[in-house]
Parts: C-alpha cells; structure tokens; sequence
C-alpha cells in the first residue's frame, strides 16, 4: 500500500540524509583546530613590514611564483594549477609560501605579495597558449584581503582573463565579517572567475557559510587524504565530502596525495581530481610548461591507478 510504501521511503531517505549529515559534522567537529601559526625559522625579512621587502624581492627576482599542477580523477588529464610563491634568500635557501606568508598577513605585505602573484600567475598564464593546462591557475587568497575594494581590483586586473585565474579561499573566509566577505565572493563569482574553498576540514568548518559560499570547487585538506589507507575515519569523511559537495554542485579535489593506492581510492569514491606529490611538487614556470607538454594526453601514474582500481581505460 502507498501509505505504507511512502513513510519508509522517507525513513530510508531520511536515515541517508542523518547519516551524511553526520559524517559532515563528524569531519567538522575533527577539524577544529586552530589555523597554523607561523613560527619563524629564519628572520630575513626585518621586524616591520614586509610590504617594501616584498616589493624589493620582486625587482631583483627574489621572489618567484611556483605551479602545482592537479589532475581529473577519471582521465587523469591536466585539470588546472595552484600558485604558490616561492622566496630565495642572499644565502640561496628558498623559502616555500608557510614560511612567509603568515607572517606577511601579521604585519603587513600580504595585499603586495597577492597582487604580484595575480599579475604574474595572468602573465604565465599567456605561456600556456596552445599548451593547455585544462584549468586556470588558483591563487590563494588571505581572508585578511577579502573585502570589497581589494576585490574590486583583483576584478581590474584580472579584467576579460577570468578563465585563466582564479582563487582559493579558506573556509574560514566568512567568519570574521560574513555579509562584506559573501557580497565580495559574490562580486568575484559574477565577474566569471573561478573560486575554491581550500584546505577543507583544517580550520573552523560552518556547513552554513559552506552552502553560501558561491564556490564551484572544495579541496580537502591534506591531513584527511593521508590517511585514507591507515585510517578508519578518514576514507569515511572524505566520501561524505565528496558527496555532500557533489549534492550541492561543486566539484572536489583531493590535496596532498603521494601514493597510487590513495589515488585509485580517491578515484572510487567519485572524487573530481587530484593534487600531491604523486603527480608533481609545485615548479616554476619552466618545469610547468615542460610538463604540460610532455604529458599532453594523460599522466604517466593513470595506468597504474586504473590497475588498482581494477579498471581499464586507453591513456
Ligand atoms: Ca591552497
């Protein structure tokens, strides 16, 4: 009888619905901690603000933008790039994004650094012509710059290229003035550019500000993929990731993945695409442009991933 038939449907539906809800929060609640705190390994940079050294860096060619390349999970074709600023001190030690950047958004010099690296992600990305990289260049974007004039010139400079760059913000974009940073989002999704909700599950997680946040990507933190073989959990969180991101229309990337097996997984589960050492570590120009070229059609580890998965599939 219907009457009967609908109430257990609903139950059944509704069980599905708690269930996922429940992963998400689980995956929520294990996340909140606190957002990495810079401690400086080196004081190169002198105590005030970094606004002048950034500019200096730039003029001598100090500072030089590096390309993290991602892959699609199913065809394991180029898919896009993260952009991650690289600092090379007299000495020659080369400084990766953590060592700097966070001590930039402290005390100064973060607006800077983020111009330069849009301008020089934009000009890069005219390199790439013919050689496509299947995606535009993500450039992280600090919550400390989320506010309506800072995004308007992003917009400016960015101007008729949107398909070619786009950001990533963390999921704690929101938190500190929600109605200016959605309105912001808001202005950056209209103008055509490409937005990604980055390092998922690392900060102070809201399935709220996640449903309004007008981004069309999420990537999972990398502390969730690495333990997608030796954990319990996490394989769990990350599947009701994938799927609670997919019901509300965005595509997912897995961050930090280092072996096939993970890959092969992460491949199972319906996961969009794919970032980590497996593939590559980020390179400058250069290295990205010999990588492009010389995998046109799919990566080398595809074969090895569609093995284990137990799948075929011409590269
Ligand atoms: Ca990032």
């Amino acid at each position: 009888m219907p009457s009967e038939a609908l109430p257990v449907g609903l139950i059944a539906m509704a069980f599905a619905l708690g269930v996922m809800t429940c992963l998400a929060v689980i995956a929520v609640g294990l996340s909140l901690k606190a957002r990495k705190k810079y401690t400086p390994s080196k004081e190169p940079l002198g105590a005030g603000g970094m606004g002048p050294a950034i500019v200096a860096a730039v003029r001598s060619g100090a500072l030089q933008l590096h390309y993290q390349p991602k892959v699609d999970c199913r065809t394991m074709k180029l898919c896009g790039a993260e952009a991650l600023s690289r600092w090379t001190l007299p000495d020659g030690t080369l400084l990766p994004a953590e060592e700097f950047v966070a001590r930039a958004e402290a005390v100064g010099g973060i607006a800077e650094l983020t111009l330069w690296g849009v301008q020089q992600a934009l000009e890069d990305s005219e390199k790439l012509d013919g050689e496509s990289l299947g995606g535009p260049i993500l450039v992280n974007l600090s919550v400390n710059l989320i506010n309506i004039d800072f995004v308007s010139k992003l917009i400016a400079i960015i101007g008729s290229k949107a398909a070619k760059v786009g950001f990533e913000i963390t999921e704690t974009a929101v938190l500190d003035n929600p109605d200016e940073a959605l309105i912001c989002l808001h202005m950056l999704r209209d103008a055509g550019i490409r937005l990604a909700i980055d390092d998922y599950g690392a900060g102070l997680s809201s399935l709220s500000y996640l449903k309004q946040i007008p981004a069309s990507e999420l990537k999972i933190d990398r502390k969730f993929i690495q333990g997608m073989t030796t954990s319990n959990r996490d394989p769990l969180i990350v599947r009701s990731t994938i799927d609670l991101c997919h019901g509300l229309g965005m595509t997912v990337t897995a961050e930090g993945v280092e072996d096939a097996m993970t890959a092969s997984l992460l491949r199972m589960m319906g996961c969009d695409s794919i970032q980590g050492y497996l593939i590559s570590k980020a390179v400058p120009i250069d290295e990205l442009l010999q990588f492009v070229s010389n995998h046109p059609g799919t990566v080398p580890q595809a074969r090895q991933i569609r093995k284990i998965a137990g799948q075929s599939g011409a590269d």
